[in-house]
């Protein structure tokens, strides 16, 4: 029977023995939760743990680089995020600037590039400068691309793919009868981007939550207990090892 008493104490994987296994998932796409009560149960403020999770996606994206990985996608803050307490919101929104300030030079070091997917339009300057910023000191980097999800929502995109598709057809710059899977998928900001091979969540949630509805058809999922301040490399490499283990049929035998 699987456990995640037992899951937990498997034996350890190394980056090398990762590499050496199998193929490595070209995109991983992360649901960071679990920062407020990995806080909460050290009897700290909420914003710790928010800080603690900010420290943590260089660790994770450092071990993702290491291995290969060509795309990591974080979901950093969602649509529905906004309607948490003011002040956390307003810690939240000032995390880019302290990422820009103290976590992006080894990174650039490494020839990560940072993009993002989001509204960009529902953020205040002070957090669209800062990633604005990662993004233009990154753009000639050829390593993993670092994909920020700020300010995003699924259903949003798709509503906005919809609209372009819409207007293109009634302005005639193209037939209906083009419309397929490949023309939707070049119009969400996920363009650019090969599909998810795999996404993770931590904390125990088992849900989707309006991320990348779209684009996770095919996705492997991989659930952890652990919060995510708690979430290291390790762990990352044991989700891939059981990703190299699942035999992957996109609905065909
Ligand atoms: C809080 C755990 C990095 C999840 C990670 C805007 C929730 C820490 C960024 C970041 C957040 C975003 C864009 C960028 C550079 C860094 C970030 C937010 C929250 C909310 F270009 N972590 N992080 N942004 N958390």
């Amino acid at each position: 029977m699987w456990t995640w008493k037992r899951w937990l104490k498997r034996s350890s994987v190394t980056a090398e023995q990762v590499k050496s296994n199998g193929s490595i998932p070209s995109h991983i796409a992360i649901i960071m939760d679990g920062n407020g009560r990995w806080a909460k149960r050290r009897g700290l403020p909420r914003s710790a743990g928010h800080r603690s999770g900010m420290k943590n996606v260089k660790h994770i994206a450092q071990a993702a680089n290491k291995i290969g990985v060509d795309v990591l996608t974080l979901y950093t803050f969602s649509t529905e995020n906004w309607k948490r307490p003011q002040d956390e919101v307003d810690y939240l929104m000032k995390l880019p600037e302290q990422f820009f300030e103290i976590e992006i030079k080894e990174l650039e070091e490494n020839n990560v590039q940072v993009q993002m997917i989001g509204d960009m339009e529902g953020l205040p300057d002070h957090t669209l400068k800062p990633i604005q910023q990662s993004i233009e000191r990154t753009k000639n980097n050829t390593g993993m691309i670092l994909n920020f999800a700020v300010n995003y929502g699924s259903r949003t995109e798709m509503v906005a793919a919809i609209k372009q598709l819409a207007k293109k057809v009634k302005e005639e710059e193209m037939e209906l009868e083009q419309i397929n899977e490949e023309y939707v998928s070049l119009h969400l900001q996920t363009k650019d981007l090969p599909d998810p091979d795999l996404l993770i969540r931590t904390s125990g949630e088992q849900r989707i939550s309006n991320f990348l509805l779209w684009q996770l058809a095919y996705t492997e999922f991989s659930f952890s207990p652990l919060y995510w301040p708690d979430y290291k490399e390790q762990h990352l490499y044991e989700a891939i090892e059981q990703f190299q283990t699942r035999g992957r049929r996109y609905g065909g035998l």
